[in-house]
């Protein structure tokens, strides 16, 4: 099965909400930017890192897939995953420059690719083929009711539908304002409204500073928080060890680390109770293992990021026993021929062969942005 083709491609995708902040970002769109690998069989496998659909940026990902990537691909045996892998990571010119950010991406984005591929060769969804399923009732919890754009009473409203109307008994609420009583405010009108047995995680995206933590969650003490997010600055190992002493809101974190020793950092620091790794910004599937499998060996729960809002997190977290939940955010699932899909607050497991990642032709052709 060799590679004959790789096309990188850009799509911008509206959101369900107009637009939405959390203490960090604000977005309008969510990016879909990946490659799609063919190979001389006709066979076509897709993977896709996710981004705030800034076109400049996004260009550089296409760019670095189609220059650099593409020209040590062409050619290769496709089955050669972690063989390839390692070509690309480890490329000597590329390795100069790279390691986190753009190439990083890229890399991701080829990754899955790749893995599509392999597992459509074989027949069966993606899970399957990593070694089965661990279990049939994937937990979802819902992060899109949660943003701190809304305002409270929209918060409430959205919180209480999502537990009485759609079946979700977990949800995650942004934090993150100047006055963190503006967050406990917020957060004491939702645990009122939703009741004691549903599970409420926060996430602060990174925003507030050690002693500003250490005082909120100083306050929060009440409100049986389940995990606080991206509490400090991402990179920040000897905050977030420190925080995680002075507190017993268990630590989520992951979305924006790049690499497997990232990730050991902070399990070895004790800086981490929820691993929250991300197929997009780690070097794909191949690299996301290397994480979970050390979660694993840590005895520490796996609970992804999603940022491919969960189409290929949902055959990963089907598939790896150190997994439990996963997020949910139904912005871009209309847009594949196998949505990522919850009922009653649990995942659907995919059926179709591969890894969810095809996006629709019309999808193509009506969000598509042009390369550059
Ligand atoms: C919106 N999930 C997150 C979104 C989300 C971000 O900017 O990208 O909030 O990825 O933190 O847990
Ligand atoms: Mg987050």
């Amino acid at each position: 099965m060799k590679i004959r083709t790789i096309e990188p491609f850009i799509l911008h995708l509206p959101l369900t909400s107009d637009s939405i902040s959390d203490s960090t970002h604000s977005i309008t769109h969510w990016g879909v930017v990946g490659a799609a690998i063919t190979t001389e069989d006709g066979l076509t496998g897709y993977g896709f890192t996710g981004t705030h659909a800034h076109l400049a940026s996004d260009r550089l990902i296409t760019a670095c897939i189609r220059d650099c990537y593409g020209a040590l691909l062409v050619g290769e045996e496709a089955d050669d995953i972690t063989r390839l892998w390692t070509k690309l990571a480890r490329h000597p010119s590329l390795q100069w420059v790279g390691r986190a950010g753009i190439t990083q991406l890229a890399l991701a984005a080829v990754d899955v690719a790749l893995w599509d591929l392999k597992s459509k060769k074989a027949g069966v969804p993606l899970w399957q083929y990593l070694g089965g399923a661990r279990t049939d009732r994937l937990e979802a919890y819902n992060t899109d009711i949660g943003w701190l754009s809304f305002s409270e009473e929209d918060l409430i409203t959205g919180a209480a539908r999502a537990v009485e109307e759609d079946g979700f008994t977990r949800i995650k609420l942004k934090v993150g304002h100047e006055d963190p009583n503006a967050d406990i405010r917020r957060l004491a009108a939702v645990r009122k409204r939703v009741g004691a047995d549903v599970r409420i995680a926060i996430d602060g995206n990174g925003k507030w500073d050690l002693p500003t933590c250490q005082r909120f969650c100083e306050r929060a003490r009440d409100l049986d928080l389940y995990w606080f997010e991206e509490p400090l600055w991402y990179d920040d190992v000897g905050s977030h060890a420190v925080l995680a002493r002075s507190t017993s809101i268990p630590i989520a974190l992951g979305e924006q680390l790049y690499t497997v020793d990232a990730f050991r950092a902070f399990i070895d620091a004790r800086a981490v109770a929820y691993v929250q790794p991300d197929v997009t910004r780690l070097g794909g599937i191949t690299e996301y293992i290397q994480v979970a499998d050390l979660a694993l060996a840590n005895r520490l729960p796996v609970v992804p990021h999603a940022g491919e809002m969960s189409q290929v997190h949902v055959h990963l977290s089907y598939w790896h026993p150190a997994s439990t939940i996963l997020e949910y955010i139904p912005w871009i699932k209309d847009h594949f021929e196998e949505p990522a899909n919850v009922r009653d607050g649990v995942y659907l497991r995919p059926q179709q062969p591969g890894a969810s990642t095809s996006p629709l032709a019309a999808s193509f052709e009506r969000y598509g942005k042009s390369l550059g």
